[in-house]
């Protein structure tokens, strides 16, 4: 008998889905463009069982990923567990057996030394696979067609790390698949390596660094020459989790640090600091000009995650916890390694933001979040992350113009991905598609913008008779890549 906690992690906003489901041609109102031959594929965090603590940590469900297959005005979609060790080895004994998040302490003796990961924080496609994410574990391969997981891969033994980021940047001049591991020599440790995959999906580079503290290395950014990485105060110890607290929290006493390491490995990395410290989670997109670096991410004066509580049993505080886009810039010609050049360039507050992907690591124009219309009356029942996530915006860096449109007094929206109108439309001329969840009628439809012209609202959405649990990340491929080419003979 699954017994699901009866808390509001777990009811209500945040019932289960823990649905593997298939449907042919979904009903759409409006127009999906018949050009698009692709899929968007994303994924939410969905325990498989009950959790063994009542309190888990929402980022601690396994991943459900879901695909939704564009293909000649149609969506079809479907909808798969990825199933990581964890998700086998508790299928198999019909209960949990992994316990709290980040927390290896608390695992059945049954389990121990097994790979912890639940690939729920985002999924892309590269070199012709899926690939299911989870920051400290190695990457899972599921097919790009069918979501039949495949298992964990080192890549051929060119990749031997225990950890692999969920927050992967595609370089598109050289097609790399650009990613980055933490806590390299087990839990709570300093050490990290930067890496390359070509588009083949062999690994070009290898770069080890060290953090100057142990934290949740969550995102970074490139550029043409670097890999940047921001370090918001996020601690943890042994302590704590022996204690079974939260495997984060937040010490804003601590500085915060932006890294920034030469992609080929010819240089240490160089951290740059800031005191007092803010708090950045998610990176829009960095890129160089001359021997400036720029940065660019939602920042708040402090936490925004709150279920990491503060170090010191400080309430989580929502006005400090309010992030606006900022730009961090520094000179790597420059002998200070403080980083005090931070310019807010966005007005609307909020999180998850994108980028037209074609142009990560490159100076760009616009940027996609999903944001916060407090103004606006919202008619849904009160839940964690409810009422808040309610709009989306564009924000067109050359002119600052802010362009937003709004779900309505039901609806939450999840994080959006750009879809190029062609792969050589110019930067931005494409679609944004994003999944908006109706809290009132309990379904969620995939709707789809044209990307410069939000506040038109969407041109179609495709309808879904369930309604998705909060999401995390995902990302759109256009079907020639679900395999890699075959080689010309
Ligand atoms: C984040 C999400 C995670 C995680 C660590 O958004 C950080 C930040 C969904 O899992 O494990
Ligand atoms: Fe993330």
């Amino acid at each position: 008998m699954a017994h699901f906690p009866d808390n509001p992690g777990f009811t209500g906003l945040m019932r289960m889905v823990r649905l593997e489901a298939d449907i042919h041609d979904l009903e759409v109102e409006g127009e999906i463009p018949v050009a698009l031959d692709g899929a968007f594929y994303r994924v939410h965090p969905d325990p498989q069982f009950p959790p063994k603590y009542a309190d888990d940590q929402f980022f601690n469900g396994d991943g459900m990923v879901s695909q939704f297959r564009f293909k000649d005005g149609k969506v079809d979609w479907r909808q798969r567990y990825a199933q990581t060790d964890k998700w086998k080895l508790e299928r198999a004994a019909g209960k949990a057996l992994f316990g709290a998040y980040r927390n290896p302490l608390t695992d059945d003796p049954s389990v121990a030394g097994r790979i912890r990961g639940t690939a729920n924080t985002n999924v892309l496609v590269h070199a012709g696979k899926l690939l299911a994410m989870k920051e400290d574990s190695p990457c899972l391969i599921m097919d790009a067609e069918t979501l039949a997981t495949d298992g964990y891969t080192d890549f051929g033994g060119d990749l031997p790390i225990s950890a692999f980021t969920a927050h992967p940047k595609i370089d598109t001049e050289t097609g790399h698949f650009c990613g980055f591991g933490y806590a390299l020599d087990g839990p709570l440790t300093k050490a990290c390596e930067y890496f390359e995959i070509d588009a083949g999906g062999k690994v070009v580079r290898r770069v080890p660094f060290e953090v100057p503290h142990y934290t949740m290395l969550h995102d970074f950014g490139i550029t043409a020459d670097y890999a940047v990485f921001n370090v918001s105060p996020y601690m943890s110890s042994w302590e704590q989790l022996e204690k079974v607290e939260p495997h984060f929290k937040y010490d804003p006493a601590l500085p915060f640090y932006l890294g920034v390491l030469r992609r080929d490995g010819t240089a240490p990395i160089r951290w740059f600091k800031a005191e007092p410290s803010f708090c950045g989670c998610h990176v829009m997109n960095a890129f160089q000009d001359g021997t400036k670096v720029h940065f660019d991410l939602p920042v708040s004066k402090n936490n925004s995650l709150f279920f990491f509580p503060d170090v010191h049993g400080h309430p989580f505080d929502r006005e400090a916890g309010k992030t606006y886009l900022t730009r961090l810039t520094v000179d790597m010609a420059a002998n200070s390694d403080d980083l005090t050049e931070m310019q807010q360039i966005g007005a609307m507050p909020g999180e998850f933001p994108r980028i037209d992907d074609r142009m990560a690591g490159k100076p760009y124009r616009h940027g996609w979040m999903c944001t916060y219309a407090f103004d606006k009356p919202y008619e849904g029942p009160p839940g964690p992350f409810v009422g808040v996530i309610n709009s989306l915006t564009h924000f067109d860096l050359a002119t600052g113009k802010e362009t937003v449109w709004w779900a309505g007094p039901q609806c939450g929206i999840q994080e959006p991905a750009f879809i190029p109108r062609a792969p050589d439309a110019p930067e931005g001329d494409g679609y944004l598609v994003a999944l908006v969840d109706n809290h009132i009628t309990n379904y969620s439809e995939l709707c789809i913008f044209e990307a410069l012209k939000l506040d038109a609202g969407p041109i179609a959405r495709a309808k879904l008779p369930v309604r998705l649990r909060q999401g995390l990340h995902g990302n759109w491929a256009d079907a020639s890549r679900f395999h890699v080419a075959e080689e010309a003979e």
